[in-house]
């Protein structure tokens, strides 16, 4: 059995994942179909029946009581969840949600960066950047197949990607106009994400706390590129210095609203925590970021872009203006500066790039069709 869907997987669009009219057993190396659908992914051999899918709306307390009290005391006790695991419908369907989104934030994240691969100021920053923006799509890769896991194919991610239909994070929605833009984001929007990741990386659905473990490693060198661009402009001519405290002038808000909204207006944090797929809320994130890097900047000669900034002496937490939460909403809905752009570059590519997923496939693979 573990073999047959091992083999399945391989033979799927995509590294990971194949869906199966039904794997009944093999032949001659021919894979043969029976009735009923079954979704196979990479981790773990893990199979998905038909029954779950369709339970896939089913709330919490509707779970059998004694298999979700066994759930919940196995998180407790800090055990993983591995894909072949019973857990309850929806922890697998907040993780497909989180982790698709996280895996979509990579690859439109390889987007602003991008587009100054042509136009970096020298031959070695431009390999610099070329490595770290490869390194962003990989992380999708390996965050794809986490997701695949769960039951949902990859092909499903991406056309609900392209449609509109889920989120990925609102900092790809901006455009980098200056090259100080992409020190910015390789510095700050690489340090966020690094405290997310690192915090979750203690999480409990193991194929995504692998992913989690390894994309930090990579992350961190794309800290200290970041901040060795960042430090080599601040301490640059004062056009270079001017240029540095624009980008970062345009890239806090976005910032602010990267690790998602205040704590009381999050939607999924509570039961996140719970099931300690997240491991800090929101806001515990955002205090994190300003603890570690708000000193950095200053200590840069940069100016954080918020009067009344600041580190309340009595609670420790840090104050901040509110950075326009209507903005955020606007633009993880469909309404930011850039969304239209980066949605039609991912279309153009998914068009432009089908001969080769095609060229690829086995032509006697008996059982490509997504079933999610
Ligand atoms: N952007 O209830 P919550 C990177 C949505 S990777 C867009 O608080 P949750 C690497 C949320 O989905 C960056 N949407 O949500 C890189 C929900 O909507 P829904 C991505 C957001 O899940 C660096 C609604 O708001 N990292 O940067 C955002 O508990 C440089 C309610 O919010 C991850 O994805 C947002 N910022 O907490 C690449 C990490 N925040 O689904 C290139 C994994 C919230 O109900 C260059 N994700 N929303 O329609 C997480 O840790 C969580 O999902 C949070 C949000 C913390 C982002």
């Amino acid at each position: 059995m573990p073999k047959l869907f091992l083999r399945c997987s391989l033979l799927g669009k995509g590294p990971s994942l194949g869906v199966a009219r039904g794997l009944k057993r093999r032949t001659n190396d021919r894979l043969e179909l029976s009735e009923k659908p079954y979704i196979c992914a990479m981790y773990g051999n893990h199979v998905v029946r038909p029954e779950d899918i369709e339970n896939w709306g089913r709330k919490v307390h509707e779970e059998d009581p004694e298999k979700l009290a066994e759930f919940e005391a196995r998180i407790d006790r800090g055990e993983k969840i591995e894909p072949h695991d019973w857990m309850p419908f929806e922890y697998r369907r907040q993780l497909i949600r989180l982790i698709e989104q996280h895996a979509h934030s990579e690859i439109i994240g390889a987007l602003p960066e991008g587009t100054w691969i042509t136009r970096a100021p020298n031959f070695r920053r431009k390999l610099a950047l070329m490595a770290k923006v490869q390194d962003e799509v990989g992380h999708a890769q390996l965050l794809y197949s986490a997701a695949e896991t769960l039951g949902k194919s990859r092909e499903a991610m991406i056309n609900d990607l392209l449609s509109g239909k889920s989120k990925y994070s609102n900092i790809f929605n901006y455009p980098a106009k200056t090259w100080a833009d992409t020190a910015i984001i390789a510095w700050l929007v690489d340090a966020g994400a690094i405290i997310n990741q690192t915090t979750n990386s203690k999480g409990s659905y193991g194929p995504y706390v692998r992913a989690l473990e390894r994309i930090c490693w990579e992350e961190s060198f794309h800290l200290k590129y970041g901040y060795d661009s960042v430090v080599y402009l601040a301490t640059g001519t004062p056009r270079q210095r001017a240029m540095l405290q624009d980008a970062l002038n345009r890239w806090w808000r976005p910032l602010m609203h990267f690790f998602g909204p205040p704590d009381q207006q999050s939607l999924h944090t509570e039961k996140l925590v719970r099931w300690k797929v997240k491991l800090a809320t929101n806001d515990e994130m955002r205090q994190q970021f300003l603890d570690m890097y708000v000193p950095k900047i200053w200590e840069l000669g940069l100016t954080v872009p918020d009067p009344i900034l600041h580190k309340d002496p009595e609670t420790g937490r840090w104050i901040y203006a509110d950075p326009n939460w209507e903005e955020f909403w606007q633009v993880i809905n469909g309404n930011g500066p850039c969304n239209k752009e980066r949605l039609a570059v991912r279309r153009f590519a998914e068009e432009n790039g089908r001969w080769v997923r095609d060229a690829l496939r086995p032509q006697n693979a008996h059982y490509v069709t997504p079933l999610a």
